[in-house]
């Protein structure tokens, strides 16, 4: 049995693992810290980037740079220790080498190549226990977890809406629909994703730069130690416009050198008035369905390491996803306001009546500022 004070390390692992969200793709987010045998902490560390060093080995660098022995010390990681040499070399014979007398882990490796940390573990004498808070370790890898299990992205669509569901007035006015508040959680949402999404109708609406502003990812929890700083400053999203027609306009703002960007065209799209801009051309979508097919979008998203996306909108592009099965989070920020006309948030998504309905479960309700925030999953399939 996992002891209170490993279950407090625990949670400081997951803590460190959501700092480093929307940075480590295609990998995923991994927080360690290292207990004595009395259990006090003796070293932490968390996956930076993909490619950069294991939390483990994070955690044991720490622990060794302030002096401190840790062996017969345990291990609390937020996921099975790996067993491969990948990018780096294996966790599990790592945390051997180092004397560590006991692991703690989460949440199982789901990778086919990484796995089998906690049975290697377990044969060189280590005593080894899975599933603390595993369901805390679950939600802060949601994307990669998903993502693993699906082999595409996982999409959250988010909108803003009036209490009555407009996204916008009657006259196409939209702008600060919902409050200051709100808008700065989509920017944490943004900082947490690999890719951000949006429809070529949103674009010519608004002309949106949807770049992350302000605190960015890897800091914000103000600890004061003095680590990390600038860090995260280069984790942008890729901005990607849903665009079949190619209509998007040179200066957009969303072209220009904030963060990458990628435009999604159709085959036949004439793009001569883009040089020099990432495009990719896509199948259009089958089924009678305007736009460009969402799965073909989701496997070159996929294919350039995007674990997370962020879809922004508009109704149209959301519809599309939402009718090929695409979305598996939904977060609706609802201002206390009513417009009686305009779009409704939500497009056509293939649904004709009522006992075909997209039916969610809620887990979170909160308020920001005047609005409401819900966040919700899919439970038809
Ligand atoms: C991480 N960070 O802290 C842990 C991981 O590409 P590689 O060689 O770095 O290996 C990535 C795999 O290693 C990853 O998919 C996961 O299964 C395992 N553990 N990965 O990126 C970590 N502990
Ligand atoms: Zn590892």
């Amino acid at each position: 049995m996992a002891t209170a004070t490993e279950a407090d390390a625990m949670r400081r692992a997951v803590a460190l693992a959501a700092r480093a969200l929307g940075a480590t793709s295609p990998n995923p987010v991994v927080g360690c810290v290292i207990l004595d045998p009395q259990g006090a902490v003796l070293g932490e560390g968390r996956h930076r980037r993909a490619g950069g060093p294991h939390a483990e080995v994070e955690a044991l660098a720490a622990a060794s740079a302030a002096g401190h022995d840790v062996r017969g010390g345990t291990a609390v990681v937020t996921l099975e220790p790996c067993n491969h040499t990948g990018r780096t070399g294996p966790c599990s014979q790592a945390l051997i080498d180092a004397g560590i007398g006991r692991v703690v882990f989460a949440i199982a490796d789901p990778t086919g190549n990484a796995t089998g940390g906690a049975a290697a573990l377990r044969a060189a004498g280590v005593s080894t226990e899975g599933g603390l808070l595993a369901h805390e370790a679950a939600t802060v890898n949601m994307a990669w977890l998903t993502s693993v299990r699906l082999g595409r992205p996982f999409v959250t669509w988010k909108y803003a809406a009036t209490l009555d569901g407009r996204s916008a007035a009657a006259d196409g006015t939209s702008r600060w629909i919902t409050s200051a508040a709100s808008r700065a959680d989509v920017h944490r949402l943004r900082a947490e994703a690999d890719a951000v999404v949006v429809g070529s109708g949103t674009l010519r609406a608004d002309d949106p730069h949807l770049a992350v502003r302000g605190q960015l990812v890897e800091e914000g929890e103000g600890e004061g130690e003095g680590e990390g700083e600038g860090e995260g400053a280069a984790v942008q999203p890729l901005r990607v416009v849903v665009d079949t027609h190619a209509s998007v306009k040179p200066g957009a703002r969303v072209l220009d050198d904030a963060a990458p960007t990628l435009i999604a065209v159709g085959e036949d799209a004439d793009t001569g008035h883009l040089p020099g801009v990432d495009v990719v051309r896509l199948p259009r979508a089958g089924a009678g369905r305007g736009g460009l097919d969402v799965p073909a979008l989701l496997a070159e998203l996929y294919g350039r390491g995007v674990r997370s996306v962020l879809l922004e909108g508009g109704p149209a592009l959301a519809g599309s996803f939402l009718a090929a099965k695409a979305v598996d989070r939904v977060i609706g920020y609802l201002a206390p306001a009513l417009l009686g006309a305009g779009p409704a948030a939500l497009g056509d998504a293939g649904v004709g009546t009522i006992a075909r309905a997209l039916r969610l479960e809620v887990t979170d309700v909160a308020r920001l500022g005047p609005d409401l925030r819900i966040t919700a999953f899919p439970t038809t399939s």
